[in-house]
């Protein structure tokens, strides 16, 4: 067991006390991921494993299409919507409270506990469980269960293999070291099925989302002698693609694979004009979370994101301006 997860044993144990007998609404980011959805199904059989008299599981936003086979039979209620007057907050996988959604911040400003693995997370619950080293909120969550004794049954295990696998492209980012695996094989030995979860997540592509790429491809510059790549999602083009937004994650991961290209950018126009950035770099070493940074957003060193108001053509030449200072900063740090 890693060392990491004894240091956070007492705080696992307090949390599980700490649901026994109360409402608890399990929060997740918004536009969740394959993460964020397994680790609050997981988080919520867990908390009622616990005693919690009820548990609920809140998004801003819908669970996207795949990841629906995992969700248990659990209810995820719109948490913009949501009465949690009579509930306590846990957040899984939200670097940041406002992560969870603005309404819900305001509403219920107090949070009981968070788990998360974001490099980017300051503490802001009462219980904080937060490691940047793992690879996946879920990860984390198997490790802290296994630590206690926690039996995990089969459905469960398969649960949170998606949220390690989706999180670490499976099992292939710059974050996946020995304790990932480590942590994907105790899953695989609990009953979760590689094979047959690998078809229900990658071999499922919708028509409308081959389309949306093919858009994205279309659109793709490259800027700084093929270092840097850049593609646009004008506003309209789920419509016209018959694609929803949740279709758009992962495809900035196309950009960066292309040979050469170091920093991979998808900027998505939004309808009010502002623009929606996610950032990608071959090696964490390029540290696009500082270029995210300067435009009020953040996540990890090498897949990141920012919100802004500003219209595109406006916003665009600032962020070359920023992201050529990341390329300038990484060369002298690194020289090549
Ligand atoms: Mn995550």
């Amino acid at each position: 067991m890693d060392a990491k997860i004894s240091a956070f044993r007492e705080s696992f144990k307090r949390l599980l006390a700490e649901v026994k007998g109360e409402k608890i609404a399990v929060a997740g980011h918004i536009r969740p991921d394959g993460d964020c959805v397994s680790s609050q199904v997981a988080a919520a059989w867990l908390f009622r494993l616990a005693g919690a008299e009820k548990v609920v599981c809140v998004n801003s936003h819908e669970v996207p299409y795949l990841y629906r086979p995992f969700i248990c039979g659990e209810a995820f209620e719109n948490a913009d919507a949501f009465d949690v007057s009579a509930y306590k907050i846990v957040t899984v996988d939200c670097a940041d409270y406002a992560r969870a959604g603005e309404s819900l911040k305001q509403r219920k400003p107090e949070v009981l506990a968070c788990i998360d693995h974001h490099v980017s997370n300051s503490p802001y619950a009462e219980i904080n469980i937060v490691d940047p080293s793992s690879c996946a909120t879920a990860a984390l969550l198997a490790e802290l269960m296994t630590d206690s004794g926690i039996e995990i049954p089969p459905e469960i295990a398969s649960v949170l293999y998606v949220g390690e696998m989706a999180d670490t492209r499976q099992l292939t980012t710059s974050n996946t070291d020995f304790r990932a695996f480590n942590v994907a094989a105790r899953l695989v030995g609990l009953g979760a099925d590689p094979a047959k979860i690998s078809v229900l997540l990658y071999q499922r592509e919708k028509f409308g989302r081959m389309k949306l790429l093919a858009r994205f491809l279309q659109s793709l510059t490259m800027h700084f002698s093929g270092r840097v790549c850049a593609g646009v999602l004008p506003p309209g083009v789920y419509a016209a693609t018959g694609s929803q937004k949740e279709d758009a994650d992962g495809l900035v991961d196309y950009a960066r694979n292309i040979d050469g290209v170091e920093i991979a950018l998808l900027l998505e126009v939004l309808d009010d004009g502002g623009v929606k950035g996610s950032l990608r770099s071959k090696v964490p070493e390029m540290r696009v979370n500082e270029i995210a940074k300067a435009f009020g957003g953040g996540g990890h060193l090498a897949a990141a994101g920012f919100s802004v108001k500003t219209p595109l053509d406006e916003f665009y030449p600032r962020l070359l301006d920023v992201v050529e200072s990341r390329l300038k900063a990484f060369d002298a740090e690194f020289s090549k």
